[in-house]
């Protein structure tokens, strides 16, 4: 089947799983685990061998809590061998601020001073271990940071001590000359009954408050705008108009649910196909060029065959989609309705207000009538691009 082999996936794509995403064993609030946990330096061993890239994790995911200094460098030594034994690299690593009961209440945003420092330090390590394996960028997920019950803490605490944390951090990484980024990862609940920077928006102007706003992006991820039923497209698209998407989670969600981390396109094959085009840039605009990071998980009633057959799944149709976004955007078909609905300005506002724009725009005949009786398209448009999904066009 040679025309199938083109969408497996190599390096090239920048494709990366997190250790706690392949290495999922199951366990959810009503079961057990149903797969034995698998060791770490075997996951990167058969990441390489289905054509991933890279490897992300939290520290615990490598290092249990509590290891000696002695037990960590052992085991972090191993982990290096398995990845430069198997060409996977870590592009991204993170804090795991959410497992340990300390932060039942929070870690950066918890009302206890003796909580945030502990936070702030386990994170401080957890940089040098990711930056030791190589990492770039830094993600922050603050799962814990939010609240049951409002009355425990006003929200402009919260987030004054979530910031503190993260221009402390800053300051960290900036001091060691690391070269590194960060990227916030919004969620709108769960585990939390409701998380502090709920969105990808709210994170965008988080980070414009911050002291180091520069080396500070967002993290979105599909499931966690779809929860929320919001489009997961627009969010991406603001974090890459102003040059923030500096990492990205895929998954599958459908609205209104727990965080269900699907397969990648399993669910809403429309939005996924859209997002992988405004990632792609098939129809015009930078193409995003960091990891395409799957945060998913195979089903629990999956043993290890079926987890690998999930990751394969995530990255074939990621490819699957890319090739059907480009046979869309080339299309002539689509081409003609859209060059129909981009016309330049009449008078150039993006220079600004001048008093002779002002005049210009007053003086242009614009007939309102025609245009509000103009058909656009749209429908047709839909339809192609249904078309093009299901391999029937192009
Ligand atoms: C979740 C989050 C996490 C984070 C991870 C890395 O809903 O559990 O998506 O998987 O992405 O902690 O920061
Ligand atoms: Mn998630
Ligand atoms: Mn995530």
């Amino acid at each position: 089947m040679a025309i199938m082999s083109s969408f497996d996936p190599t390096p090239a794509d920048r494709f990366s799983f997190g250790l706690w995403t392949v290495g999922n064993p199951g366990r959810d609030p009503f079961g057990h685990a149903v797969r034995p946990v698998l060791d770490p330096c075997d996951i990167v061993a058969k990441l390489g061998e289905i054509g991933a890239w890279g490897v992300n994790l939290h520290d615990e995911d490598l290092v249990p809590f509590g290891s000696s200094a002695a037990e960590r460098d052992r085991i972090v030594g191993d982990f290096k061998r398995a990845m430069a034994d198997s060409g996977v690299v870590c592009p991204m690593a993170t804090t795991n601020l959410f497992s340990q009961p300390i932060f039942k209440d929070g870690a950066f945003t918890s009302n206890d001073p003796a909580v945030r420092a502990f936070a702030i330090r386990k994170t401080m390590d957890a940089i040098d271990l990711g930056v030791e394996l190589g990492a770039s960028t830094y993600v922050f997920w603050g799962g814990r940071e939010g609240a049951e019950s409002d009355a425990c803490r006003d929200p402009r605490t919260a987030l004054a001590n979530f910031r503190d944390a993260i221009d402390f951090l800053c300051g960290y990484v900036k001091d060691q000359g690391y070269d590194l980024r960060f990227a916030l990862e919004a969620k709108p609940n769960e585990p939390r009954g409701d998380i502090y920077l709920s969105t990808t928006g709210h994170m965008l102007h988080f980070i414009s408050t911050l002291d180091h706003s520069e080396m500070v992006g967002v993290n979105p991820e599909v499931a966690h705008e779809t929860m929320a039923g919001l489009s997961f497209v627009h969010g991406v698209g603001q974090a890459m108009e102003c040059g923030k998407l500096f990492h990205i989670d895929l998954n599958g969600q459908r609205i209104g649910r727990y965080d269900q981390d699907l397969r990648f396109g399993s669910e809403d094959l429309k939005q996924a196909f859209l997002l992988v085009r405004l990632l792609e840039g098939t129809g015009g605009g930078a193409r995003y060029d960091g990891p395409r990071h799957f945060d998913a998980h195979a089903y629990r009633t999956e043993d290890h065959d079926g987890v690998w057959e999930f990751a394969r799944g995530c990255m074939r149709t990621y490819k699957l989609l890319a090739a059907r976004a480009a046979a869309f955007d080339a299309d002539p078909d689509v081409q003609a309705i859209l060059s129909g609905t981009t016309e330049a300005n009449l008078v150039d506002v993006g220079a600004g207000y001048s008093a002779a724009r002002g005049e210009a725009l007053r003086g242009l005949e614009i007939d309102a009538e025609g245009l509000g009786a103009k058909g656009l398209g749209y429908e047709r448009l839909d339809q192609l691009m249904v078309e093009h999904m299901m391999g029937a066009r192009g």
